[in-house]
């Protein structure tokens, strides 16, 4: 096998400094109380994590300007071969079931604001130190399941939203619907999303990769993803045990793709697209946020900049996904890019090539045993005509 990563060989020292810190990455789980977004983190995040060495670090309190609310910040490391990511999962707490209750979500949306504006004063010191990134590249918006429609209070939380981050819907305890409720439920929320013109998440379609390009179209379809989480394992065999939930009725599978996305969704987050929402929120979310902050336009884009107010006074970007191109290019992130690019096609590639050396060992065994069993027929054969001989010759 190659080695893994290419990285840390380069000659410059950005890179090193790349493959020396690795990556981080944040997901925030956000939505009512109640839909399971706790159980969701912990059913995606059952294994193979690494807490973070000092355990003062782990959990972290966040008090916003306005108010205290209580964002809970678990970080973890993802040991991803010789890369290492720190991930950072924010778990809000739901706001309210009252569809005017506008306060309990404000300190997420301020929350996810002061990441920016904090990263951005760290960039303008001279200082080399490594900066604190909590910026979110991810969001989940649980839904609930009521097999109805989206709340005004939804759409509106999902607007605010999709100008700043990468915004994923969910439809949570997707197992309480049936498959056709959820069917009409989804498709009326693709409807929805759509009329009132909410940018979610949308992977990249990289049309001189097919196979990618594909992947992406199927992501692209099951949105908004239905999902279940468990914590507990339920028996569906003797000794087989299964992450998922048990009904008098049967048992629902959090990996089974029969039964919900939860697969699509965990690959989307932690192996396919992780690297381009990260990118995304960097060239996007964050490059809207700072020029919008300096006021001035995007002239590398070549688009006048559309400054749109709310009802609050509160300065809002229109999203134009659909227009521009989706990267600014900034020369300051390019290496770090380029860097993470080789990184991820490499990881690829080396799994691909993985898999290729397995396939090859499957078919050469095959090969292996159709010979014995050619070698093995032919000596029985030799021994029959030894016996017909043998018998041949008794009478
Ligand atoms: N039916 C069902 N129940 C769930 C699911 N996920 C979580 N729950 C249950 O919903 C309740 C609230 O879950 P929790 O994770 O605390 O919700 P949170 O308030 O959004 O963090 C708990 O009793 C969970 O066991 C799911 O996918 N399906
Ligand atoms: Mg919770």
């Amino acid at each position: 096998m190659p080695e893994p990563v290419g990285i840390a060989n380069l000659p410059n020292q950005r890179y090193k400094i790349v493959s020396k810190q690795g990556a981080t990455f944040t997901i925030m789980v956000c939505g009512e109380s109640g839909l399971g977004k706790t159980t969701f983190i912990n059913t995606l995040f059952h294994s193979g994590l690494k807490p973070y060495q000092d355990p003062a670090e782990r959990h972290n309190k966040f008090s916003s300007a306005h108010q205290n609310v209580e964002i809970d910040i678990v970080r973890a490391i993802l040991e991803e071969k010789n890369f290492k990511i720190r991930l950072n999962i924010i778990d809000t707490p739901g706001f309210g079931n009252n569809v005017n209750n506008h306060d309990s979500w404000t300190p997420i949306i301020d929350f996810i604001d002061d990441q920016h504006e904090s990263y951005m004063k760290q960039e303008q010191q001279p200082s080399r130190s490594e900066k604190k990134d909590l910026r979110v590249h991810a969001c989940l918006y649980f839904i609930r399941p009521t097999g109805h429609s989206l709340k005004p209070l939804d759409i509106e939380i999902m607007k605010r939203l999709s100008t700043r981050v990468n915004l994923i819907p969910v439809i949570a305890k997707s197992d309480t619907l049936s498959p056709k409720e959820l069917d009409t439920f989804k498709s009326r929320i693709r409807d929805i999303i759509e009329a009132q013109d909410i940018a979610i998440y949308t992977p990249p379609l990289e049309l001189d990769d097919p196979a990618s390009a594909e992947h992406s179209k199927q992501l692209i379809e099951a949105m908004p993803f239905a999902i279940i989480g468990s914590e507990e394992e339920v028996e569906t065999g003797p000794g087989q045990l299964v992450r998922g939930r048990k009904y008098p009725w049967g048992i629902v599978e959090v990996e089974n793709e029969e039964h919900c996305d939860f697969k699509k969704l965990r690959s989307l987050l932690l192996r396919t697209n992780m690297l381009d929402l990260i990118l995304s929120t960097n060239e996007l979310h964050f490059e809207s946020f700072r020029s919008v902050k300096m006021g001035g336009s995007d002239e590398e884009n070549g688009e006048e900049e559309k400054e749109l107010t709310n009802e609050n006074g509160e300065v809002v970007k229109k999203p134009s996904i659909s227009k521009k191109p989706r990267r600014l290019h900034n020369p300051k992130f390019k290496e770090e890019e380029d860097a993470l690019k080789k990184f991820f096609t490499e990881q690829v590639k080396a799994e691909e090539q993985r898999f290729r050396q397995w396939e090859t060992n499957i078919v050469n065994e095959r090969n292996r045993l159709n010979q014995d069993l050619e070698e093995m027929q032919s000596k029985l054969k030799a021994l029959e005509e030894q016996v017909k001989k043998l018998q041949l010759t008794k009478r």
